[in-house]
């Protein structure tokens, strides 16, 4: 948890109040060539990606504190000529008062947007290559929606695959298949529609290519759908049907920023789970 030391909040005060005060701070410049407005300063692409990425994690983890760290990261960044000299900076500031979630976050983002600096054509992420046990790790989760509900992020591993509750549903996700759970009468779990989600939230700005592979792996009830959600527009959309044990493979493109939710869903379709365990797989470009 953010902030819990006074001597934190009387740091962060002194630099919101120092980054809301000033006469420049309505002031939105025409950056040059290479640089960009973070806050109403020009600085590198590569901070404002790192500011980015800090400001919307920190907003997925610690609503109550956001804000602050938010402010300390927009000052660093405004303050510093390098992404490494705003880690450096922010690094020093919370250590100094121990708080292990905000380090987490500046190290995370420090090195997934040294991605930013890729040239084009490199893999940014791999929904099997960065397949953890961590959540967030490599900008990866690993979650479901009951219905059309809002993200919420599976609380099981056991080692290989991911799930909300293996003893009362089968929605899961592992380094390649996903699972749904669904509604109908006749299944031994749980009768709740749940949609299985593997979000990537982007460490980059710009236009990626996502290559997908996909494949049933069992062969009855009636399919399942699989989507790619961007930002909470549906992108592509395709029903498996039983049978499909063959590869599909298919590549879009999309428009992102650093923190945008990119989403690779799967549900039941029609409310049968049965045999719905499909292969999903994504690998990003930019
Ligand atoms: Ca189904």
């Amino acid at each position: 948890m953010f902030l819990r030391h006074r001597r934190l909040d009387v740091i962060l005060a002194t630099l919101m109040c120092g980054a809301c005060g000033g006469s420049t701070s309505t002031v939105r410049p025409a950056c040059p060539a290479g640089q960009t407005s973070l806050d109403g300063t020009c600085v590198t692409q590569q901070i404002a990606d790192y500011v980015g990425c800090i400001r919307a994690t920190g907003a997925t983890v610690a609503s109550d504190n956001a804000r602050s760290l938010s402010a300390a990261a927009g000052v660093a960044g405004a303050t510093a000529s390098t992404q490494a000299e705003v880690k450096d900076k922010l690094e020093k500031r919370y250590a100094t008062v121990s708080d292990a979630n905000a380090l987490e976050i500046i190290r995370h983002c420090a090195s997934s947007t040294s991605a930013t600096t890729a040239p084009s054509g490199e893999v940014v992420a791999d929904s099997v290559r960065d397949f953890s046990g961590a959540q967030r790790q490599g900008g990866w989760q690993y979650g479901y929606s009951v219905g059309a509900g809002e993200f919420r992020n599976m609380s099981e591993f056991d080692g290989r695959r991911w799930s909300v509750d293996h003893t009362a549903y089968w929605t899961m996700i592992d380094a390649e298949v996903m699972h749904p759970n669904g509604m109908q009468a006749g299944s031994p779990m749980k009768r709740e529609d749940h949609v299985a989600i593997r979000r990537w939230v982007s460490t980059v700005s710009g236009t990626i290519d996502i290559a997908l592979r996909l494949a049933r792996t069992g062969d009855c009830g009636n399919g399942a759908t699989a989507r790619v959600i961007v930002d909470g527009a549906e992108k592509w959309a395709r029903t498996l049907k039983p049978e499909e044990h063959d590869e599909l493979t298919q590549s879009i493109g999309a428009n992102v920023h650093v923190g945008s939710h990119v989403d690779f869903t799967l549900d039941a379709r029609d409310h049968d789970d049965l045999c719905d365990g499909s292969k999903f797989i994504a690998t990003i470009k930019r």
